[in-house]
Formats: structure tokens, sequence, C-alpha cells
């Protein structure tokens, strides 16, 4: 009975949301619709056309608490819109978004860059602001010195810090605009990053009770997690913690937290039957689950000091592959697997032992036996 009525509730705030998408999409229609006619009458409109400019949108890391904590602090802040994307989808976006008319201010949030990546970007964010449009990027991935050079010789406003996670950086700078209760949400995104730690991190966890905070990190980690596949929900998601909610205020989200538990004792069995190992790593492809999720398990029973974990993505041609090291590791996992991914026509990069990269679908064996060799 419980459970019905609960799961109404979701389906209904659900429908609620896609009406106003759909309410949205016809709006802007009509104003596109406009703007063309408008553009047909001449000079005159041009001015018309740039005081249109009125849009804030947040560009922000569906896969984790901090990309999702991140875009919901932005969105208390400033209000306005998140797109969500996860690394083979992040260019897709900024390119999308070059081409909205109405596009004031852009927020770009824990989406770390690569070889591969970061000329386009810059580039991007160049046009962006040709156009006046005022780009924030707010990160914590190791980042090429260069790329920091040009980004800041465009005045796009960069808070980059890799000792704290994205969302504690959120925290951080735009405090005043937020509600007491966003450091709760940043907290748990520095507990998800494994940065609760650090300065500002471990002052945020003082204010809360450990455990407290450490299962509501956790319960939100596995609903996000769980809901990959359903962009909806993950901005619902936001929204509910924009609205300072905490986790297990919003409809289910523990019961669900029970199902992904139960999915995670289940790769535990698997990782232990299908694992292989390497001198200086642990390695398993993944079939019928996110790769994220089963790394640790791969690191953790492998015995090495670095597990792999990797997915095809069927829809790309490539292997979608999570990288961890344990503590004693000495070497930054993020920076050889950006080189090492781009020699091989991929992508990645990341944290010294958090990491992850786009592989090609023929190079994946690749790559791990090069890691492999790296890591000696
Ligand atoms: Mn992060």
């Amino acid at each position: 009975m419980v459970t019905k009525t609960t799961k109404a509730k979701t389906t209904k705030a659900k429908t609620t949301k896609a009406k106003t998408t759909k309410a949205k999409t016809t709006k802007a229609k009509t104003t596109k619709a406009k703007t063309t006619k408008a553009k047909t009458t001449k000079a005159k409109t041009t001015k018309v056309s740039k005081t249109l400019r009125t849009k804030i949108i947040c560009i922000s890391h569906k896969e984790d608490a901090d990309g999702i904590s991140s875009a919901a602090l932005i969105r208390q802040a400033f209000g306005g819109e998140s797109i969500l994307v996860d690394y083979p989808g992040q260019m897709e976006a900024l390119r999308q978004v070059v081409t909205d008319e109405k596009l004031k201010s852009l927020y770009i949030c824990d989406l770390g860059l690569s070889k591969k990546t970061q000329d386009e970007f810059v580039d991007i964010l160049t046009t962006l602001r040709k156009k006046r449009i005022s780009v924030t990027y707010i990160d914590h991935h190791d980042i090429d010195p260069n790329v920091i050079k040009s980004l800041e010789k465009i005045k796009v406003k960069i808070i980059h810090d890799v000792n704290e996670c994205t969302a504690v950086q959120v925290y951080s700078a735009f405090k005043s605009k937020l509600s007491d209760h966003s450091s709760f949400i940043a907290t748990c995104a520095a507990i998800t990053d494994y940065m609760e730690d650090r300065p500002i991190g471990s002052k945020l966890l003082q204010i809360y009770d450990r455990q407290f905070a450490l299962i509501s990190a956790t319960v939100l980690t596995y609903n996000i997690v769980g809901h990959q596949k359903d962009p909806d929900y993950l901005l619902y998601l936001v929204e509910e913690l924009s609205d300072s909610k905490f986790p297990h205020e919003i409809p289910n989200t523990f019961e669900f937290a029970q199902i992904q538990v139960e999915k995670l004792s289940q790769m535990i069995a698997k990782v232990k039957a299908g694992m292989k190992t390497m001198k200086n790593l642990g390695y398993m492809e993944i079939l019928d689950a996110g790769a994220s999720g089963a790394v640790n398990f791969v690191l953790g029973l492998s015995g090495k000091n670095v597990g792999v974990a990797y997915k095809e993505r069927v829809d790309h041609g490539i292997y979608a592959v999570s990288i961890r090291g344990s503590k004693s590791l000495k070497t930054h996992l993020g920076k050889i697997v950006n080189i090492l991914a781009s020699d091989l026509g991929g992508s990645g990069g990341g944290h010294d032992k958090a990491c992850g990269a786009v592989i090609p679908k023929e190079k994946i064996l690749t790559f791990v036996k090069e890691l492999n060799k790296k890591l000696n």
C-alpha cells in the first residue's frame, strides 16, 4: 500500500514535469518563429534580439552526486535550466548550447577536459564570449595550465581547485545566494567524491552528524547511478535538491537504494567470477551494469593497486572505462590515462586515484596492456 502511494507521487511529479517541458518547448518554438520573422524586418530588430538574451543554463555531470549537486546549487543561486551530460555527451551538449539565441549566461560544472576535448572546448567558449555570453567554468579535475591561460584570456570565469569537489566550490563561491541547507548538499557531494577530508569539505561535514551525512550521500548516489537512463528523473532530483530537500524527503529514494544494494551484492559475485589480472592491475568487462559501479570491486577483489572496469557503449562504438587506484598507489592515474587514451584515439583523465576514459572499441585490450606497462 505504502509503496503504491509513493510511487503514484513520483509518477505525478514526472507528469507535471513533462508538461512543463512541453510548455517550454512550445514557447521556445513560438519565440524562435518570432525571432526569424523579426530578422527579416531589418536592423531595428537586431537590438531587440540582443535584449532577448535571458536564458541561464547549467551543463553539469550527470553520473555522480557531485555533478547533480552542483547543478542543484547553481539552480538555487541563479535559476535557469540544467543540462545533464556524461563524458561521451559533453561536447555535443556544448555545440548545441552555442546555437541557443536566448542564452545569456552559461555555467559548466564538474566536467573535466582531456587532450582530445580541450581545444574544441576553448573554441566553443570563445564563440560564446564573442556573443558576450557570460561563462563560468567550475571544476576540480586535472587541467592543462595552457587551457586555464586561454580561458582567462577570453574572460571565462574559472573556479578551479583540485583539492575540493565541484559542489563545495560552487557553495563557497555563491554562498550568499544559497540557503543554509545547500551546505548539506555540498557535503553529500564531497563524500561521494572522496573529498570530505579536504579543508572546506571537512568543515562542512562537521556541521552535520557524520552518519546522517553518510547515509544521505550514499542513498543519493545510488539513486543517481540507478537512474542514468532516466534523464527526467535526474532533472527531478536536481529540482528537489535545489528546493532544499534532504535525499530522504524525496519519494522512494531509500526503497530504490535497497534495490541498488541488492544489485551490488550480485556484482561482487560476478566480479569474483569474471575478473582477470595482469602484473599491476585487475580488469573486467561489465555487461549488465555501469562500469563505475563495478570498478571498486575489481580494485578491491583483485588485490592489485589499480582496478579497471569497462562497458561497451554500442551506440557510440566505444568502451566507457572506469579506473580506480588504491591508497598506496603512487602514480597519478588521471594524467597517464589522459595521454594513453588520446594516443589510442579516445579521451580520458580525472583525478589521481579515480578517473575515466572513452576508448575505441577495438583498442580496449591495448589500453589495458599499455596501462599495465605504464604502472611499472
Ligand atoms: Mn566531481
